[in-house]
Formats: C-alpha cells, structure tokens, sequence
C-alpha cells in the first residue's frame, strides 16, 4: 500500500445501511485521543463497553450516544491502540462521524483490507488466517463457514508450518552432508536424507490433492441440469430457485447460454446451471451452446439428467452419453398423462417430477442432497484443506522442487531444491518473501462491498 502506515484509520466495521447497531473502528496511535476529543474523556477501562455520548468537537453538537471500547496495543485485532464505537446504525451517523474523524490530526480512512493487513504485519494472523477471514465474511453455507473459521483459526498454517519444518530438517541433514568428508559418513545417510525428502514429498502431494476438496467448498459446488431441448431443465431449475432464473418457452432450444444460480442445500452451497437442450443442429448460436453445455456438463461435480415423461427413455436421446451411476436421473412432466416406463437396464433409477405442479421436488432435493453430501462430504472429513488457487500454486510448486531434489545428481543440488520447497511453503502462510502477492490478498476485504 502507497499511503503512509502510521496514521489512525477508521473505517465502518459493519455494512452500510439502515440497522439497530452499527460498528465504527479505529486502529492507531490516535485512536484514544478521538474518542477522547469526540466527548469521551472519561476512564474507559480497557475491552469494556462504556456509554459515551458523541459530539462534533467544534461547536459541541450531539452527533449519536453509543459505546465505546478501547483495546489497547497490542492486545487488539490490529495489534496497535483499537477504538470501537457502537452507534446507532445509521448511514447519517456514520458519515458524520467519519466527517468529524476525517478532520483530525493523523487520521483517515482506512484503505480496503487495511486493518487485517496491520494485524498481519503486527503478527497478529497468518496470511492463511487472513484469508481464512475474509472467507468467513463471505461464507453463505455451513460447510463454507466451518472450512472458513478452521483456516482462521490457524489449521492451515499449523499443517503448512510443521511441513515446512520437516523440509527445514531435511535441508540441515543434507548440508550437514554435504559438509562431511564421505568416508566418516555411515552407509546409509544418503539414503536417510531421501527418506527424509520422500516422507515430506508424500504429505504434501496429498495437501496438493486437499484442494480440489477445499476450493470445492469454497467456491460451491457445481450442478449441471442436462437434457434434450423442451423437457423442461429450464422449469426445473426455476422451480429449484423459487424465482424466474432461465426463459421458459414451449420451443425447443430456448435456452443458449449457460445459465447459473447460487443456492443451499442441506448447508452446501453449490451452483445449479441450466444449459442448452442437447441434439444436433445446424444453428450457429444454438450449436455454441450445446458445446457450451457439454463444457458444463463434463466439468460438473454432480449432473442432473432431465428427461421427459411423454418420451422417457428417449435412448436415442445423446443426454445418455452423460448418465452414470451418480448422475441424478429426472424424468420431468410427469402430470402428463402417458404409461410409466422402466428405467433403461444399467440406468439409475429416476425421480419422477413435475417442475409445472412441483411434485416430486422433495424427492429430487433428497436425491440432489445425498449426491451433493458425498462430494462435499471429504470436505469434512478434510480438516486443513487448500482452499485457493495461490495455496494450490505453492503447494505444487514446493511439490516439484522435492520431485526435482529426489532426482538431483548431487547433494548441492538437491539441498539447492529443498530451500526452493521450503521458501514456497513460508510463502503460503506469508511467513517469507510475499510483497508480492500481499495488495491482492488484502483488496479482497471491503466491508459492503
Ligand atoms: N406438462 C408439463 N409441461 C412442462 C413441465 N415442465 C416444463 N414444461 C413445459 O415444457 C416446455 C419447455 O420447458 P423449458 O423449461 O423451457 O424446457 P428446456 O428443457 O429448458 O428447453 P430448452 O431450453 O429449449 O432446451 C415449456 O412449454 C414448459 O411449460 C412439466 O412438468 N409439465
Ligand atoms: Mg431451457
């Protein structure tokens, strides 16, 4: 960040908008001293709430009565002097209280991220940490708020920190090695320091693999709804939303481009696209889709084949290239009056649905849910997962610098890959080298943005 580092900055700590209580935090050498020439020029106790009543510092007017508590440095988010005001949540109070504080010595807004980014160089949280936060105040199912809250509270930096230290090991082994003259050495050291190197490589090939779960539940899961034109994907996911999200219409290949909806099931959030009917055509635009479609479709986690009841099983119907056994099989439009058909052998049984009177969606949530919980399930079980693309980009890079040092013709080149393994794993928690990367990770918080 360009501006200076030691002013006082004060931001809203809370989403702008109309609420009962809103939150006005400041972090600073001068934090005391505004609240102090805001009218609050009593004891306050420190982590206490204090009544205080708040006033322009020029002509004395009441601005808002609230609370006030003071965190003194270094016991506080920032680790540097913290003033919180409680006001009522008000955009007029707010704004007059940041005119107020803006005209004072040494303070100013803070920029996006700013307060998490001194707690960051105060030592106050892990880069891990930090994002694991700004998952939390994303987070909008459960399983995105327990991954969240267990990568803040540091499991990722634990997981990260003891790999590294076992790369610090075998480093010191191998130049302790490299210092020895070979013949006062037993037979078998070399092949202890590979072990070494071997043993680490192990555990973090499978931290690499923790983050197709990690970014999974991060970002959502991914659910395709597929099928031929008309058999009503586009009803079903509407009806799936509870709002109009895709064009409904009675001629086929209405829908073209892929089309998407966040929800929660069962405390997973995951993304439904709806996608354009599959058949041949010779229509630019509409052939654009299906590819588009299939692109989808080949990269969801879970599928949801849509079949209609009057033409069910359709085996002609390419919508069958997609199903296997953990494909969600709908047959829709099942208030049509037309004989119930058996599944094709080898298909999944399916659940019959009607988007139009919205029978049978319990059935199909059920199915969706149970599909949906074994894909995040592993999430679970995974205690520190990577969860972003930079964690996943280290990890594989350390990864490659350990595959390099196992091959390596001599002992400098090797310990020369194992300090590479381990400056990338310091790097994913921020603990080596990470100006680079660290005005992105912090733009990332903007509250009510
Ligand atoms: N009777 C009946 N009609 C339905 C049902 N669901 C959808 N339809 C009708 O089927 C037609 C096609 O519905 P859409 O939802 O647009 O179908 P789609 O699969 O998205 O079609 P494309 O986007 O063209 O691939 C519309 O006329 C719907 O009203 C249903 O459960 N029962
Ligand atoms: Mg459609």
């Amino acid at each position: 960040m360009t501006v200076e580092a030691h002013a006082t900055i004060f931001a809203p700590a809370t989403a702008p908008g109309r609420a009962g209580v809103a939150v006005l935090r400041l972090s600073g050498p001068r934090a005391r001293e505004a609240l102090a020439t805001l009218g609050g020029t009593g004891a306050f106790p420190p982590r206490t709430l204090t009544m205080v009543a708040l006033r322009d510092p020029q002509d004395g007017e009441l601005i808002d009565r609230g609370m006030a508590a003071v965190f003194p440095a270094p016991h506080s988010f920032t680790g540097e002097d913290v003033v919180e005001l409680q006001v009522h949540g008000a955009d007029a109070v707010l704004a007059k209280l940041a005119e107020v504080l803006a005209k004072l010595p040494g303070l100013r807004w803070a920029e996006p991220g700013e307060f998490s980014r001194r707690a960051f160089d105060n030592g106050k949280m892990d880069l891990t940490a930090a994002e694991g936060l700004a998952d939390l105040l994303a987070a909008e199912s459960d399983s995105q708020r327990k991954q969240a809250l267990r990568q803040m509270d540091g499991a990722l930096a634990r997981r990260l920190d003891a790999l590294r230290g076992q790369g610090i090991d075998a480093l010191a082994f191998t130049e302790a090695v490299i210092d020895f003259p070979d013949d006062e050495l037993p037979d078998d050291t070399r092949a202890k320091g590979l072990g070494m190197i071997r043993a680490l490589r192990d555990a973090l090939a499978e931290l690499v693999d923790s983050a197709k779960i990690g970014t999974r539940v991060r970002q959502g899961i991914s659910v395709a709804v597929v099928g031929a034109p008309n058999v009503g994907k586009s009803s079903l996911v509407n009806r799936l939303a509870g709002w109009e999200v895709s064009i409904v219409s009675a001629t086929a290949g209405t829908t073209r481009d892929r089309v998407s909806v966040d929800l929660s099931v069962g405390g997973h959030a995951f993304t439904v696209l709806d996608t354009a009917g599959l058949r041949e055509t010779a229509e630019e635009i509409e052939a654009e889709g299906i590819r588009r479609a299939e692109r989808a479709v080949a990269s969801a986690d879970v599928r949801v084949a849509v079949f209609a009841a009057d033409t069910w099983p359709a085996l002609e119907d390419p919508t069958w290239r997609w199903v296997d056994s953990d494909t969600v099989v709908v047959v829709n439009k099942s208030d049509l009056d037309v004989p119930e058909c058996a599944a094709p052998a080898g298909a999944p049984e399916p659940v019959r649905v009607s988007a139009a009177t919205g029978a049978g969606f319990t059935t199909l949530t059920q199915a969706m849910r149970a599909r949906l919980a074994t894909v995040a399930g592993a999430a679970s079980g995974e205690a520190a997962p990577l969860t972003r693309e930079r964690h996943r980009v280290g990890a594989a890079a350390a990864l490659a610098a350990l595959d390099r040092a196992l091959g390596a013709p001599d002992l400098e080149l090797q310990a020369e890959d194992l300090r590479l393994a381990v400056r990338e794993l310091g790097r994913m928690t921020g603990r080596v080298d990470v100006e680079d990367v660290l005005d992105r990770i912090f733009s990332e918080f903007c509250i009510g943005k």
